[in-house]
């Protein structure tokens, strides 16, 4: 398998899903440049990360490859399995995760994307801050009295989380202001994979430095 990841990115998140499952793996880090060339764009035409390749296979949209991990490796028990119980919910929070939490960001990284005027960056991205507020404090709730985000166990939607939560640490209203995202954000990055995960790109949990 191969994982197209680049640093700091929602990538990061099957980069962790891979350390999980134990099996072996290799990692391409692309900058913005190399996600639009013609060759990568052939295997994710969107031109962005993540990407996972597996034998013939590429698979774009990061819910998916968290998804083909849980199924591929079930003794690696990073999400349950599509007969438990509780799998309604991996896919709640996942596709939660990737349409409504992901997005909301955008315009924090991209103002230029959400306005065609060239003064307006500083209002957009103050849309997106009140967003991810909403979006946080919904998550921040489900958490209360919860240590993982589905069922009892970690799962795949963790890492998920931990990759976006990650990004508001630096806002005016930090990831450390919501009390269950940041415990839980804290017991993430003293798991060893996510250690590794971090070791391999370079990076330093934000979790542990709030
Ligand atoms: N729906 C895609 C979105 C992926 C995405 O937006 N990735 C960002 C990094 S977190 C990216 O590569 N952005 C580059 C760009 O938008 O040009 C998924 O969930 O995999």
């Amino acid at each position: 398998m191969k994982l197209y990841s680049a640093i700091g990115t929602c990538a990061t998140a099957i980069h962790i899903a891979l350390e999980w499952t134990g099996e072996p793996y290799e990692v391409e880090q692309l900058d913005f440049k190399a996600m639009k060339s013609p060759e990568y764009l052939k295997i994710n035409p969107s031109g962005v990360v993540p990407t996972l390749t597996d034998g013939d296979m590429a698979l774009p949209e990061g819910a998916a490859i968290l998804l083909y991990l849980v199924d591929k490796f079930p003794a690696a028990n990073i999400g349950p399995a599509p007969q438990d119980a509780n799998r309604a919910d991996l896919h709640r929070w996942l596709v939660y995760l990737s349409g409504t939490l992901h997005p909301y960001f955008w315009p924090h990284f991209m103002p230029m994307r959400f306005t065609t005027d060239a003064n307006g960056h500083q209002a957009v991205q103050e849309a997106s801050h009140i967003l991810v507020d909403k979006s946080l404090t919904l998550i921040d709730q489900h958490l209360d009295g919860k240590e993982w985000m589905v069922g009892n166990e970690k799962s795949v939607a963790d890492a998920f989380l931990y990759a976006m939560a990650s990004w508001a640490y630096g806002f005016e209203k930090p990831t450390s202001a919501y009390p269950n995202i940041h415990r839980l954000m804290q017991r993430l990055a003293n798991d060893p994979a996510v250690q590794k995960v971090h070791e391999a790109q370079g990076t330093a949990s934000k979790a542990l430095a709030a």
